[in-house]
């Protein structure tokens, strides 16, 4: 019994606090991954402008006296809560109080994997804390001695502090930087095989997706940002023709601007795609909120223009009653409906991309000549029929883009 006790205990009880209209739903779940309970969520009526808890003090007083009520050992809220503003509620309530940046930080720090992650990771968390060390730092303002003629003689403890942060960002994105070009450079190595990036919210079933389409064994969890680091895969689309897919770190709303400045290069794989796999969890009430929230990132990220092909994923969980699906049906009827978890629509999935990226069917009468082009197409996996008559190489092929301009001349009937 006191074992259980302890177990109990052991499990930090957090309040959530959110603006009005808020219903926290996002946040808990951030929470719940981070390893806390949720006790309590709290939405403001109204939001007032504070400079010293960011809502009215008589407010403030009230939640810090309900966190001791409810014995929570931490206030959360899902709002930015500036580096004073902590400080304050800090005093005010006795426990540890931080925002959803913070908690999103932390979970991203336990997920890192690969050096990349971890490095990213750390980049966020420093420049996160750069502002905050004013007030973490007790003693901020005792001056240094200098007494053996250091070289912050004069420097305050904070200025110190903030010098060598300072420093240990310039050093990890140095680190970083070398970490891109590396991948750069790999990019470029890749065959000229055409590529897709899975891209959609945290947990709509992305790895799971990428791993039932190409044998791949990426991680899959039931929890959010369960990927961190990208995974490409070659998937066959049929004898002639393939595509390289790659999983990426899902996305959530308000994502910490700290970690998208960091995660920059891990994000960017979809901006180098020549199809974005928007996958939906068509089971999610949430779904057409998780939608908008994507095409925000995608635009931050600067991916809004690709093409990209719409996924329903899920649609083993929903019955026929499942009206979110019907919604999302309607909203884009031409998304694909799949399931990852069953293999459901894998067929249609893999000849609409086909279709995508290698083109119209056409059939072309090219000069002997062109061998050039014809062992490019080849490459590509473009041809579909090939035969060499008096009158010329007789192809039936699928092109888009370069080769399409190319083949465009000697189109026939
Ligand atoms: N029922 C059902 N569950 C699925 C399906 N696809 C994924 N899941 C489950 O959804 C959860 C999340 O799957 P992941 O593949 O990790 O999702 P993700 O999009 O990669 O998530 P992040 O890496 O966090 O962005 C796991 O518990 C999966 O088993 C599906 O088609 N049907
Ligand atoms: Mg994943």
């Amino acid at each position: 019994m006191i074992d259980v006790e302890k177990e109990q205990q052991a499990v930090p009880r957090a309040l959530l606090v959110g603006e009005p209209g808020n219903n926290l739903q996002e946040l808990k779940g951030l929470v719940l991954t981070l390893g806390m309970d949720v006790i309590q969520r709290l939405t403001l009526n109204r939001m007032e402008v504070h400079p010293a808890y960011g809502i009215g003090k008589g407010k403030a007083q009230e939640i810090a006296e309900l966190a001791k009520q409810i014995e929570a050992d931490c206030i959360i809220f899902d709002f930015n809560l500036e580096p004073r503003k902590q400080r304050n509620w800090e005093e005010l309530s006795g426990i540890s109080c931080f925002d959803r940046q913070e908690v999103i930080i932390r979970i991203f720090g336990q997920r890192a994997q690969t050096k990349e992650a971890v490095l990213q990771v750390e980049l966020a968390r420093l420049s996160y804390s750069l502002p905050r060390l004013a007030h973490m730092n007790k003693d901020f303002s005792r001056q240094r001695g200098g007494a053996f003629g250091a070289k912050g003689s004069g420097e305050t403890q904070l200025e110190l502090d903030q010098r060598q942060v300072r420093d240990k960002i310039s050093a990890i994105k140095k680190e970083l930087a070398e970490i891109e070009l590396n991948r750069k450079t790999q990019r470029k190595q890749r065959d000229k095989m055409p590529s897709c990036a899975l891209v959609g919210y945290t947990n709509a079933g992305k790895s799971s997706l990428l791993n039932a389409l190409t044998g791949a064994d990426a991680y899959v969890e039931n929890k959010l940002f369960a990927t961190l680091d990208p995974l490409t895969r070659k998937l066959p689309l049929n004898e002639s023709a393939g595509v390289l897919i790659t999983d990426t770190v899902g996305f959530i709303s308000n994502l910490p601007h700290h970690l998208i400045d960091a995660f920059k290069s891990t994000l960017e794989e979809a901006v180098y795609a020549d199809l974005l796999l928007l996958v939906l969890d068509s089971s999610d009430p949430d779904a057409e909120f998780q939608y908008d929230t994507v095409c925000n990132v995608l635009e931050d990220i600067g991916a809004d223009k690709n093409p990209r092909l719409i996924l329903l994923n899920k649609i083993d969980k929903g019955d026929d009653e499942n009206h979110t699906l019907q919604k999302l049906r309607l909203k884009f009827p031409d998304a694909i409906l799949i399931s990852a978890k069953e293999e459901i629509g894998f067929l249609d999935l893999k000849s609409k991309i086909y279709e995508l990226l290698y083109g119209d069917v056409a059939n072309y009468i090219l000069p002997p000549t062109q061998t050039v082009l014809i062992n490019e197409l080849k490459k590509a996996g473009c041809i579909e029929k090939e035969e060499w008559l008096d009158d010329g190489v007789h192809l039936t092929a699928r092109a888009t883009g370069r080769l399409a301009a190319l083949l465009s001349p000697y189109i026939t009937e």
